[in-house]
């Protein structure tokens, strides 16, 4: 008759050889690219240009505006920013890990500000094939989303990010994809913020 201590050590040992072949989070993008070639996605750094004057009244937050920027995408270009000196895009290789919550006001340049203020996030990715994916988003507060320099998600909220409170269906080009986000802070009470993420469309 097997004993109660062997029967408990067999399940432990079952139990720890689970959770240890798990895969982590982490690994999770690596193993679909080898199992879904056209998931081996080549991201790029995101790039932030800001920040610029979006309202000095909160009720004038809501809805998209055109700004400088809005025109043909250029990282070389130079713009006027909210406090009046010149704003260039700046490469941001820190925030390179996805499904992660990043805070631009630093980086945006909209520190010190009690007015709404609006930046610019820019990724290029690169995919080996045509294919369907879905696009995690979470952003605080507005966003207008652009791919290939089409708009995907326009979206005025007052809020703080959480991780994927948008799911976009979209569909990447092999090659080249453009990613562009226009994120609107409301005020300068809860700062601005993004969380991006990129999967496989799975029917
Ligand atoms: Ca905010």
């Amino acid at each position: 008759m097997v004993s109660r201590k062997k029967v408990i050590t067999v399940c432990i040992t079952a139990i720890l050889l689970v959770c240890f072949s798990i895969p982590s989070l982490a690994d999770w993008k690596s193993d679909m690219a080898r199992m879904i070639p056209p998931c081996a996605l080549d991201e790029g750094h995101w790039w932030v240009l800001g920040s610029f004057k979006w309202a000095e009244q909160g009720r004038l937050f809501w809805g998209d505006r055109p700004l400088p920027p809005d025109g043909k995408l250029d990282l070389n270009a130079v713009y006027q920013g909210w406090r009046g000196t010149e704003v260039r895009w700046k490469e941001v290789p820190e925030w390179d890990k996805d499904d992660v919550i990043y805070e631009i006001t630093k980086q945006a340049d909209m520190e010190g500000s009690n007015i709404c203020l609006a930046a610019y996030l820019y990724r290029r990715i690169d995919s080996p094939a045509a294919t369907d994916a879905v696009l995690y988003l979470g952003f605080d507060d507005g966003a207008v989303v652009k791919l290939n320099g089409e708009t995907i998600l326009q979206r005025f909220f007052y809020r703080g990010t959480e991780r994927r409170q948008e799911a976009i269906p979209i569909r990447l080009n092999k090659g080249q994809n453009d990613f562009l986000i226009k994120l609107v802070d409301k005020d300068n009470t809860s700062a601005a913020s993004f969380c991006f993420d990129i999967r496989p469309a799975v029917s």
